[in-house]
């Protein structure tokens, strides 16, 4: 077990739900501190480059437009195996399929419009959250700090 980093998004279906506070309010009551947060509304561009692995897909431009139709959250989440936690709390891609109590089974609209993003290994978080966030925006936790 360690201590990681992983990147999660808020999807524009989420924050039109109005439901930002009740999907970081899960994060933190099951050990993943948000230690960056930012609203972005994305371009095509930084959308095309986030979700590049999935340019052959048939469902890449639809997912692009509906990823830029609004405003996200950004977050990097920490904790011990974040990356693996944070895809527990969401549940499988397709909110039919995942399991109850989480975010996508409670949430989420359909298998695009699925509330949340969250990094798929270790590798990709690192890539992920360095996409986004600059290391002077992370701040984790340091109640030893003094100033
Ligand atoms: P993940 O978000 O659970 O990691 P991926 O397979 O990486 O799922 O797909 C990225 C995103 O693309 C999904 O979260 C969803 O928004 C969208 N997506 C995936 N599969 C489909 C599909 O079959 N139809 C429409 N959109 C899809
Ligand atoms: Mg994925």
């Amino acid at each position: 077990m360690a201590t990681e980093r992983t990147l999660s998004i808020i999807k524009p279906d989420g924050v039109e739900k109005g439901i930002i506070g009740k999907i970081i309010s899960r994060f933190e009551t099951n050990g993943l501190k948000p230690i960056a947060i930012r609203l972005a509304h994305l371009s095509r561009r930084e959308a095309e480059g986030f979700y590049a692995v999935h340019k052959a897909r048939p469902f890449f431009n639809d997912l692009v437009t509906f990823m830029t139709s609004g405003p996200v959250v950004l977050m990097v989440l920490e904790g011990e195996s974040a990356v693996a936690r944070n895809r527990e709390i969401m549940g499988a891609t397709d909110p039919g399929k995942a399991a109850e109590g989480t975010i996508r089974k409670d949430f989420a609209t359909d298998i695009e419009k699925n509330t949340v993003h969250g990094s798929d290994s270790p590798e990709n978080a690192k890539i992920e959250v360095s996409y986004y966030f600059p290391e002077v925006q992370v701040h984790p936790y340091d109640w030893k700090r003094k100033t």
